[in-house]
């Protein structure tokens, strides 16, 4: 595809590239795209229209909700609802899964999302972003549960993508034959192929890890860091440079452009919950396309994608990024 391409265009290509298609799937992305375009909107007014700040509540995961966290969990829900290619949907910012009216018409998708992440970092101006993962719903079910969002690993994803609200707004997307980002030209509310294959280095000099939690690391995690931190004079034998955006879509992004690693690995001090990001609408959709822009992403010892999920919140350690460097991380949760 040419730069430029709208991603409409790209997603009818697609469509077309598979005879069988009956459209619905192009329909859901368009859905998805039109949430993000509304999302994007809300952020960049921010305070011109009072939505920054508190909402004086608490999600599932314990968590200060911002109100635009609501807005854009909002915004995602009714679309893709009214957009009848879902069946079910569930969100960061829904303690359950979301079940469609009993009117309305449901669809063979399934989709999972964390409509604001990094939404700590809005009230200061800071990159955030939409998180989602496409499911197949199962055949003949009304209102799927929480097991039928639960029955794949991440390697079924149907597609997963991430919308980043940045100086400019970004759209990154996977369906499994590789990941391709689109600018939004906010002039005509087009997005436009800007980043067509990423692939990510196979190398690199880069980390971003939260240190403020250095004393709560395991031996490899601490062996890591250490040996970056003492640079080239050590066995790695060459300096790293360090960043903290505390907005993962912001941390993959730069990866995706420029290579890197991100970790949020296990510590002694959320060992009992399992990690700190959410397998289902962080690190599955994540590490799908952190793979197929040929990256690598692990919890330490296993591949994310191969994870079998048994809670729809379920939270799991993450280490991504360039393949050589967590390939490292890799080799050292086994020694
Ligand atoms: P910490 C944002 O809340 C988030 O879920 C990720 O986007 C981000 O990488 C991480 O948490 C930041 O965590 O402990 O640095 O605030």
């Amino acid at each position: 595809m040419q730069i430029g391409t709208s991603l409409t265009h790209c997603l009818i290509k697609k469509q077309q590239a598979h005879p069988d298609a009956s459209g619905e799937f192009t329909l859901l992305m368009n859905d998805i795209v039109s949430a993000c375009k509304v999302i994007s909107s809300y952020v960049n007014k921010g305070n011109l229209i009072g939505i920054l700040g508190s909402a004086e509540t608490e999600n599932i995961q314990g968590e200060t909700q911002k109100k635009l966290d609501i807005i854009s969990n909002d915004v995602f829900t009714d679309t893709l609802m009214q957009g009848t290619q879902v069946a079910a949907l569930a969100s960061e910012e829904m303690d359950e899964v979301y079940h469609l009216p009993a009117n309305a018409k449901r669809g063979k998708y399934l989709c999972v999302y964390d409509p604001l992440d990094g939404s700590s970092n809005i009230d200061v101006n800071v990159t955030v972003g939409t998180i989602f993962s496409v499911l197949r719903a199962p055949e003949g079910v009304e209102n799927p549960s929480e097991q039928d969002f639960l029955q794949p690993p991440g390697t079924e994803q149907v597609a997963a993508g991430y919308c980043i609200y940045g100086p400019s707004t970004i759209m990154v997307l996977t369906t499994g034959e590789g990941v391709n980002g689109f600018t939004l030209d906010m002039d005509i509310g087009e997005f436009k192929l800007t980043h067509p294959n990423i692939t990510i280095p196979e190398d690199t000099k880069e980390f971003a890890i939260n240190m403020s939690n250095q004393r709560f690391w395991d031996a490899p995690v601490k062996r890591y860091i250490d040996e970056c931190l003492i640079g080239k004079e050590g066995p790695r034998g060459k300096d790293f440079n360090m960043r903290w955006v505390a907005s993962m879509v912001a941390e993959v992004h730069r990866i995706l452009t420029r290579g890197g690693v991100f970790l949020y690995p296990i510590d002694s001090k959320i060992r009992a919950q399992g990690g700190k990001l959410r397998l289902m609408y962080e690190a599955n959709p994540m590490a799908m396309i952190i793979e197929q822009a040929g990256g690598m992403a692990i919890t330490g010892p296993e591949r994310i994608l191969d994870i079998k999920p048994h809670k729809l919140h379920q939270r799991v350690p993450v280490i991504l990024g360039s393949k050589n460097e967590v390939q490292v991380l890799s080799d050292y949760h086994k020694a």
